[in-house]
């Protein structure tokens, strides 16, 4: 059976992100966005009301929410501000192999971390040399005596500066490519080294940098998961943030088909309301279609995770579509506003901004449609 109806608890979780949006993330998104300032409050707040570590089990003192709930709770956030959004969200990414391949052990440890303060968590995996190939990472990890040294840089990494723990991904047999990769957990005080702090076109409250492993050592048992199975295990990560992400587009592109239309209502050229133009309305229309239609993918992509089934293919369609669908509303959106639309004072150029990592960050857009062509050429059997 086929119901998107969500459920009244789901509704009530909706309903408490997009209030928490309204009222706490908007009123500074735009400071934030201008000064690239530091969400920390709203973190707190965030994690506060459980609207962080959404799929963080039970067991390990998490809400413990199905994907599909935290696709809702994505959706509303992003609404807010993707900025804000990306930095709330990006524990999943650290969160998703320690849940799928750690010991007992390692998860009450390092999940019970992040449900016990509103503490962040970084997950390492591309390089300056290794973004789209995975599998040509140069960081490596070297076992000696009873430790695990790890070396190389890690660029890119969501939260980095912030983070209390990383979760790595590095070679353990250089000459095995996707079969010589393992993934750890490296504590911050382990000797990790904060390099870079990167300052982006957009989602600029959200903290992006370079993360060096200069020799740093943990112990043997911080391996997750199976030596040299670390890239299954990122590949399984991927298939479930992407979801989020595509949720999150859906937000973004919600938040600029809607201050289109509430212009477009009030802008009046040759005598009318530019929304009784034809040609504005087909704008919008298609604004409504790829906001509908973005939602619909990711409730899908989501539910077949909930269900426990593989959604790889879905997964890479909802990320596509809401990804290249937020930058083509939001471009829209500024086009709605004509020369406003590209003066800062009117907001919606924040939203196009923000939209284009979208299409960049978690496997870009030609990444899914990479992946969309292999599972369908070649379906798995
Ligand atoms: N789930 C489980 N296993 C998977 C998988 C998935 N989603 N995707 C691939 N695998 C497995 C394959 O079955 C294959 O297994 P075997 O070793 O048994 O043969 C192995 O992993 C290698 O797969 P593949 O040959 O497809 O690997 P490629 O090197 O060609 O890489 C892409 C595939 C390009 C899709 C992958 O590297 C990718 O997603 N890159 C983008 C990375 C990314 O999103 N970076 C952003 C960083 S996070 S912000």
């Amino acid at each position: 059976m086929i119901d998107f109806t969500l459920t009244d608890e789901q509704l009530a979780m909706r309903e408490m992100a997009h209030d928490f949006a309204e009222k706490e993330m908007r009123p500074v998104a735009w400071e934030y966005d201008r000064d690239a300032t530091w969400p920390q409050q709203i973190i707190d707040k965030a994690w506060e009301l459980g609207l962080m570590n959404t799929h963080l089990p039970e067991e390990y003192g998490g809400p413990g929410l199905s994907y599909l709930d935290g696709c809702i709770i994505e959706e509303e956030i992003a609404w807010g501000c993707s900025g804000i959004g990306t930095t709330l969200s990006c524990n999943g990414l650290a969160i998703a192999p320690i849940a799928i391949g750690a010991s007992e052990e390692l998860k009450r440890e390092y999940l019970g971390r992040l449900a016990e303060a509103p503490l962040l968590a970084s997950f390492c995996l591309t390089e300056p040399d290794a973004g789209s190939d995975v599998s040509g990472m140069k960081t490596t990890a070297t076992r000696r005596g009873d430790k695990w040294v790890i070396n190389g840089s890690k660029c890119f990494i969501t939260n980095g500066e912030y983070a209390n723990w990383y979760t790595v991904f590095a070679k353990t047999d250089k000459d095995a490519g996707h079969r010589g990769i393992s993934c750890f957990i490296v504590p911050r005080d382990a000797g990790v080294i904060v390099d870079k702090h990167e300052d982006k076109m957009g989602q600029r409250a959200s903290n992006t940098a370079t993360i060096t492993f200069p020799d740093v050592e943990i112990p043997l048992d911080h391996l997750v998961g199976e030596e040299n199975k670390g890239f299954k295990l990122s590949m399984m990560t991927l298939d479930r943030t992407r979801p989020g992400v595509a949720a999150m587009a859906t937000g973004v592109a919600r938040a600029a088909w809607e201050m289109a239309m509430d212009y477009a209502k009030q802008r009046v050229q040759f005598g009318v309301p530019i929304a009784m133009h034809q040609g504005i309305q087909f704008l919008l229309a298609d604004m409504a279609t790829k906001v509908h239609l973005s939602r619909l993918a990711t409730y899908n992509a989501a539910t077949l995770l909930d269900q426990g089934k593989r959604n790889t293919l879905e997964s890479s369609h909802a990320k596509r579509f809401a990804a290249d669908s937020a930058m083509e509303v939001a471009t829209d959106a500024v086009q709605v506003f004509g020369g406003y639309g590209f003066i800062k004072e009117y907001k919606v150029e924040k939203l196009m901004r923000d939209a284009k990592i979208l299409q960049l960050y978690e496997g870009t857009a030609q990444i899914q449609r990479l992946v969309i062509a292999r599972e369908t050429l070649l379906p798995r059997q």
